[in-house]
């Protein structure tokens, strides 16, 4: 399969190597090294992303618009074919190749403060640099990808469907979910305010897609898929999910689950860094209502996808899903223990 692809790349396969790479849950990453040449090769998940030529658009358009606007700017984009193609596909799907930022990692858990600081400051920046773009240019790669109220719907549906065994199973989890609603109807306040605009949004702002140099410095933000028009709890969100607490997502033992609040308040000064006069007033007064936000979503998703038998994430032990569900609510638990400490964190 790949001597093929490399081909169109003008690699020869005979001296390329290639590994599996990063630990996504939706996309197969590989890295590819070609003499002193690395690059990243990705097949794109079309069961997901059902129009990957929708991604090449959007990272074609914006690259463009960037090019013109920030060209000081690292816009990871994919590379051409020798027919100057950016995304090809053959009988296995679709595939892009990226080149490899040298000098460039990602981090997979975070420990230090200051790493917060930064991808957040890279989120952020990411989002200021694109403020006068115009985001309903993009194509919308994942419809209704964090729409809190259809999210709410499927689990509704979910539960509906079930088989009682993982019904019963997923008890508590579906009393909690349902004991929570609070959190979509505040959302449904933020889609009718017109104080709160439609953005740039990454959409996956996960510490692993923040590239850091040798010194602990934001280089840029990848993994640009779910690049959309979106609201900015949804970039906010994501890094409190993904960054507060200690113990990520896979862990089962919940009693690790902790909120960091010095990482709440390096979430806040690194966006703000970049952010403060992009946002109004309104967006900010939502700002730690974002981590509940995405926290809760991603409690649903799991929890809808354990219901429907793993078929959108997976499952690599029986009740995998169950338990990234529970995680999530241990840390929403938390989370909202500390919620009017983190907002006063917020104020300053
Ligand atoms: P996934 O959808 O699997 O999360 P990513 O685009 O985030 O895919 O890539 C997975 C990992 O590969 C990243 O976390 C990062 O470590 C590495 N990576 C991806 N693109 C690049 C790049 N252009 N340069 C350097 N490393 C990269
Ligand atoms: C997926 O592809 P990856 O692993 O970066 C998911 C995110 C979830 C995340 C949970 C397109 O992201 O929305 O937050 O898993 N991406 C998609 O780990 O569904
Ligand atoms: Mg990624």
């Amino acid at each position: 399969m790949f001597e093929n692809i490399l081909s169109l790349y003008g690699l020869d396969p005979k001296t390329t190597s290639i590994q599996s790479f990063g630990d996504g849950l939706i996309n197969h990453t590989w890295m590819v090294i070609a003499g002193d040449k690395r690059y990243i090769l990705q097949k794109v998940n079309s069961e997901v992303f059902k129009k990957p030529s929708d991604i090449d658009e959007n990272l074609s358009l914006l690259k463009k618009y960037l090019s013109s606007t920030h060209p000081e700017y690292l816009f990871v984009s994919p590379v051409n074919t020798a027919d100057g193609a950016s995304l090809i596909s053959n009988e296995s799907g679709y595939f892009r190749l990226f080149p490899f930022i040298e000098g460039s990692m990602s981090l997979n858990t975070l420990t230090r403060i200051d790493e917060a600081y930064e991808a957040a400051r890279q989120f952020g920046m990411f989002s200021k640099i694109l403020a006068d773009f115009d985001a309903e240019q993009l194509n919308i790669t994942i419809p209704n990808f964090h729409n809190l109220i259809l999210r709410y719907d499927q689990f509704t549906e979910a539960c509906n469907q079930a088989g009682a065994e993982r019904l019963e199973k997923a008890a508590d989890c579906i009393n909690f979910v349902s004991d929570h609603q609070n959190i979509v109807n505040t959302y449904r306040q933020i889609l009718n305010n017109t104080a709160i605009p439609l953005r740039v949004i990454h959409h996956d702002t996960k510490i692993s897609n923040v590239l850091f140099d040798a010194y602990n410095k934001g280089v840029c933000v990848i993994d640009l898929d779910t690049v959309m028009p979106g609201y900015f709890i949804s970039d906010v969100g994501d890094m409190m999910r993904t960054y507060l607490s200690e113990a990520g997502e896979e862990e089962t033992d919940f009693s690790k689950i902790r909120i960091r609040k010095d990482f709440f308040k390096a979430i806040y000064d690194g966006y703000m860094s970049e952010m403060k006069e992009v946002l109004t007033s309104v967006e900010s007064e939502y700002f730690t209502y974002s981590g509940k936000f995405i926290i809760y979503m991603q409690a649903i998703r799991f929890l809808a996808d354990f219901l429907q038998n793993d078929t959108y994430y997976g499952a690599k032990y029986e009740d995998h899903n169950l338990n990234r569900a529970k995680n999530q609510i241990a840390l929403l638990k938390e989370y909202i223990k500390l919620e009017q400490e983190l907002k006063m964190d917020s104020l300053f």
